[in-house]
This record gives C-alpha cells, sequence and structure tokens, in this order.
C-alpha cells in the first residue's frame, strides 16, 4: 500500500515560546506567569527554569536554518503575550513585535510557512494579577492582544491557532496546581476552561474583521477506553472523555457542553449565562489536534472528580512522562472527531515522545531509535485515517528541539534535534534525519520501512 500523503500535506515540527526563547526580561519584556512559577521554590523539577532554555532568542537563525537543512515546510510556534503587550494589554512594545517579525521574515526566506499559537500557556503576571483566565475580562484581554498580532503579521501568517490546550491549562494550572498558576481548586477550573474558551471565541471573532487566512484552535486529544463493557466502566471511560475532550471541542464547535460534567462538577458547575456560547461557538478554518497516548480506564470511587482511574496496559511501552504508546488511538482520535463534529480540516498539531537520548554526540550522532519507532508508528496510523477519507492537512512534530517540559524541567527530551543545555550545541538526533526522509519521499518511504502497527 502507498503511504504518499495528499498533495500539498504541510509536514512540520513545533514549539512553544517559554519553552526554548529565554531571554524573560530582553528587550522590554513583562514577566508572565511562567517566569513567576519556575522561580517559586520547590515546584520545578532540578529547579530548572526558562531564563535561558535553548536561548532561542538569540539564536533563532541558527535554529531555522536547521529546520530548513532538515527539509521543515512549515513550523508551529508560539507568541510570548508579554514581549508583545508587557503589562498584557495596554502599551505595546515595539520591540518584541519586532522579534517575531524578524523570525518570522527568516521562516519566509527559508521557504518555511509560519503556524501561529497566540497562546501557549505564558500568560501575562500582570494579568494574573487581576484574576488570569478566571476574570471575565480574559475574553476581551485576549481579543485585544490577538488584533495586535493580526495587525502586525497577518498576511506573512497564513494560519493562526488561537489557545493551547484549554485543558491543560485548566486541569494543571487551576485543579492540580502541576503547571502555572499553580492553584488547586475546583470551583476554578470551570471557570477557567469556561473565560480560556471565551478568550478563543472573541479572538476568532476579532479575526474575522481584518484576517484574511485561517484561524483555529488546538485541543489535546486522549481517546478514553473503558476496561471492560461493564456499564460502570463505560460510564468512566465516558465521563473521562468528557472531561479532557468534549469539554472543549462540545462548546466551541457545538455551543453546548457535554452532560456528564454536570455530574462530574456538582456544586462547582456554575449556570452559564446562554449568550457565552454565542461568544465561543465561531466558525473555524480547522483544528489542530495534539495527541500523544490514550487512557484506558475503570470505575473506580477513589478518583472524587472522574471515579475513573487510568490502568497500566501490561506489555505495553511506556514513554519518559509515563504515556501509554498507541498509535491507533491516532487512527480512532480522527475518526472520532469527524463522527462528533463533522468535516473540517484537521492539523496534527503536535505528535511525538519523550525517550532517553543517550549523552550526546561525540560522534555528532544520537541514536533514538524508540522516538524513530514513535514517529513511524504514528504516521502510519494518521496515514490510515486519511485514507479513510478523514481530512488532514499536516502534522507537526512535537518537538523540534529538546526543551523545557515545563515543570518537569530539561531531563524530559521530545525534541527531534538534541541540545546540549551546557554549550547550546544542536545535534540532530536520527528521528530528525528520518523525518527529513518521510517529508523528501512524501511519506512513501514509511512503506520501506518494518510495518509495527
Ligand atoms: C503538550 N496530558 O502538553 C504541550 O502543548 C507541550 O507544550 C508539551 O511540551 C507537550 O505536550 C509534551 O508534554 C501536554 O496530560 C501536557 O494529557 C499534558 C497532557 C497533554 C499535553
Amino acid at each position: 500500500m502507498s503511504r504518499r500523503f495528499p498533495k500539498g500535506f504541510l509536514w512540520g515540527c513545533a514549539t512553544a515560546a517559554y519553552q526554548i526563547e529565554g531571554a524573560p526580561a530582553a528587550d522590554g519584556k513583562g514577566p508572565s506567569i511562567w517566569d513567576r512559577y519556575a522561580h517559586t521554590p520547590g515546584l520545578m523539577a532540578n529547579g530548572d527554569h526558562g531564563d535561558i532554555a535553548c536561548d532561542h532568542y538569540h539564536r533563532f537563525r541558527e535554529d531555522i536554518a536547521l529546520m530548513a537543512h532538515l527539509g521543515m515546510r512549515a513550523y508551529r510556534f508560539s507568541l510570548s503575550w508579554a514581549r508583545i503587550l508587557p503589562e498584557g494589554t495596554g502599551r505595546i512594545n515595539a520591540a518584541g513585535v519586532q522579534f517575531y517579525s524578524d523570525l518570522i521574515d527568516e521562516l519566509l526566506a527559508h521557504g518555511i510557512e509560519p503556524m501561529v499559537t497566540l497562546f501557549h500557556w505564558d500568560l501575562p503576571a500582570a494579568l494574573d494579577d487581576k484574576g488570569g483566565w478566571l476574570n471575565r475580562d480574559s475574553a476581551d484581554w485576549f481579543a485585544e492582544y490577538a488584533r495586535v498580532a493580526f495587525g502586525a503579521y497577518d498576511g506573512r501568517v497564513k494560519k493562526w491557532i488561537t489557545i493551547n490546550e484549554p485543558w491543560v491549562v485548566s486541569d494543571g494550572g487551576y485543579l492540580r496546581g502541576t503547571i502555572a498558576p499553580g492553584h488547586r481548586n475546583r470551583f476554578e477550573a470551570p471557570i477557567a476552561s469556561h473565560n480560556l474558551m471565551r478568550a478563543h471565541g472573541a479572538a476568532v471573532k476579532a479575526y474575522r474583521e481584518t484576517g484574511r487566512h485561517e484561524i483555529g484552535l488546538a485541543v489535546n486529544i486522549e481517546p478514553k477506553y473503558a476496561t471492560s463493557a461493564t456499564p460502570e466502566d463505560m460510564a468512566a471511560a465516558h465521563r473521562a472523555s468528557a472531561y479532557m475532550n468534549e469539554q472543549y471541542l462540545d462548546p466551541a464547535l457545538l455551543g453546548r457542553y457535554p452532560l456528564p460534567l454536570r455530574e462530574i462538577f456538582g456544586p462547582a458547575w456554575p449556570d452559564w449565562p446562554e449568550a457565552d456560547f454565542d461568544l465561543i461557538r465561531q466558525p473555524l478554518d480547522f483544528l489542530g489536534i495534539n495527541y500523544y497516548t490514550r487512557a484506558v480506564v475503570r470505575h473506580d470511587a477513589a478518583d472524587d472528580l472522574l471515579r475513573a482511574m487510568p490502568v497500566r496496559q501490561p506489555g505495553a511501552l511506556y514513554t519518559e512522562t509515563n504515556w501509554e504508546v498507541f498509535p491507533q488511538g491516532l487512527t480512532d482520535t480522527l475518526l472520532w472527531i469527524r463522527q462528533r463534529y463533522g468535516d473540517i480540516p484537521l492539523y496534527i498539531t503536535e505528535n511525538g515522545a519523550a525517550f532517553p537520548d543517550p549523552p550526546a554526540a561525540t560522534h555528532g550522532q544520537v541514536h533514538d531509535p524508540q522516538r524513530v519507532d514513535y514517529l513511524r508508528t504514528h504516521l502510519l496510523a494518521l496515514h490510515e485515517a486519511i485514507a479513510k477519507g478523514v481530512d488532514v492537512r499536516g502534522y507537526m512534530a512535537w518537538s523540534f528541539m529538546d526543551n523545557l517540559e515545563w515543570s518537569l524541567g530539561y531531563a524530559k527530551r521530545f525534541g527531534l534535534v538534541h541540545v546540549n543545555f551546557e554549550t547550546q550545541a544542536r545535534t540532530p538526533k536520527d528521528s530528525a534525519r528520518f523525518y527529513s526522509q518521510v517529508i523528501a519521499s512524501h511519506g512513501e518511504c514509511l512503506g520501506e520501512s518494518p510495518d509495527t502497527t
């Protein structure tokens, strides 16, 4: 069977500002909640922080040259809101606007299409001081920032993403406290989610006033399978999916929340103004899907939010972040999206894995056979969904290079390119070379590899 991908399929890789840039106060940048969180003792693995990270702020030209050398056709990155608006609203920082302008020009000069995420978690600290995503005004703040970005870059940027993974922001940032701003409050989580979705809607609405290209939302989707066919386990899987997946896609695409959320949050579930759903549900040009893993769950009352517990799969391969490698979940996810939400153009905006790499590169090589295998099997799974008619238009590998894996620090390496964080040396791993071949052959070379799906 031919593994050729559709004509015009966009091959690329992805990063996010706080994970790679460093330079947290350069050229007038304001602090973000990640600058604060990472400098709060005890919150980050190994005391890591993003002050230097991959020093991409100063090395973006070399990084883009390397992307071009590897054959990337697209690059998904995020803007740091506080570089552009140091206080989140109001005063525009020209030097911050210029940085991304230069970055975009450099990409275009190398024939690489920019895909820009407006918000990948680094909220300006000044806005957190006003309640952050718990404040209903956050939708207006975000629309104001989005307008500045559209005004500066639309035309050169043809693919925009409003928000990356609202679930992770709400669950990690407001419910479990595992990422910034580090709250642990069941009453806050649905409010943060709701305002993130209102902000998404407000930015899309703003884009329609002036925007000339495409805008969408990026969600993390993790299909939930029941460990048995008992009604209890099936209901547990249903709740888990409503919480992680439908909580965001339903309001964005159907204009309502899935029913199980009321049961999950109980008294912490607010009554939302009906008009909010008109704002949230905006016609989208595409949807970005971040896929890493699945979960198999069983009913368990010990989990007091979802009454669903993940069950470890014997014999399965797990990554360094403890995620099961399950390529078929990508096919299932894409088919499920079409079935539940209808035909909408899709991009895989993230997919990848952390594996322990051998220490860098004495002979300029980093062998990462597990990541090569992860990529190959997931690309085959993606191809299968496309062959079944799902409209997937591109694939962005996570990540271009090793970077700050948020509170897990630098030890979890997702990069196609190895980064030595002492010397800042970049070394393409075997997976980068493999991906180059995939791109060059338009997927054809996947058919020649041992088919392990
Ligand atoms: C994504 N989950 O985060 C982010 O968009 C990236 O910035 C991050 O580096 C990457 O995945 C790898 O972790 C996620 O628990 C974090 O399901 C957590 C989950 C999913 C995605």
